[in-house]
């Protein structure tokens, strides 16, 4: 198995995680997302996904994209230790507050959106950063509440254990911190954040521990 992945791709981490929490061997394949004009953009990597983002995973002479697509994968082909729960309504729940992350936060602040709103409508670094605290604000509210709904509020996103909530969570949080979002309406998120940064399959795979790391 081969990982495109670049260090601070949020959507690449959470796919680290997975991997790493599943302990799936596998080797990475960095894709600089700003050198040599973005090599997301390369003929060889276009090859791979046509729509020219990180991550994708080469398994068995297939290359698939879209980090969640590629955990229900890896969660398919390799079941244990789950980071979905048995139960369907658990299961759908748990995917609740996994897209609220990955579908509605984080495309609003994709490399592509904040160059769209820099160059063609001509907004300064002050207004995008606005842009994206507003978007992570807006999610986060609602996630804060969930988290206290269905899980303790201190470890875990969803009852007692890692989920693909959980998976992405952390690298949210990251991106959160780089933007300079004030953390402190959401301290059960802030909570469960540090509690999973004490397992090593967040830890190992965070940005600055990746071979491409600046
Ligand atoms: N929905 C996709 C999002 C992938 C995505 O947007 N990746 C970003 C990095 S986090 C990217 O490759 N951006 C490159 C670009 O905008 O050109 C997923 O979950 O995999």
């Amino acid at each position: 198995m081969k990982l495109f992945s670049y260090f601070r791709s949020s959507a690449a981490w959470r796919v680290r995680i997975a991997l790493a929490y599943k302990g799936i061997p596998h080797g990475t394949i960095p894709v600089h997302l700003l050198r040599d004009g973005g090599q997301q953009h390369s003929e060889s990597y276009h090859e791979a996904n046509p729509q020219e983002r990180v991550p994708s995973l080469e398994d068995e002479g297939q290359v698939f994209s879209q980090s969640l697509v590629i955990i229900e994968y890896l969660e398919e082909t390799h079941p244990e230790p789950p980071l979905l729960p048995q139960d369907f309504a658990g299961r759908a729940r748990v995917r609740q507050m996994a897209h609220l992350i990955a579908c509605d936060i984080h495309p609003l602040q994709n490399l592509r959106v904040l160059s769209y709103l820099r160059g063609p409508l001509g907004q300064g670094d002050g207004p995008v950063a606005d842009w994206v605290r507003h978007w992570i604000a807006d999610g986060f509210g609602p996630l804060e509440e969930l988290a206290r709904r269905h899980g303790d509020g201190t470890q875990y996103l969803f009852r007692g254990s890692v989920t693909v909530a959980d998976v992405c969570l952390v690298p949210m949080m990251y991106n959160a911190r780089r933007w300079h979002l004030d953390l402190k309406p959401y301290p059960a998120l802030v909570a469960i954040d540090s509690h999973l940064m004490t397992l090593p399959a967040f830890s190992t795979t965070r940005p600055e521990a990746q071979p491409d790391a600046e």
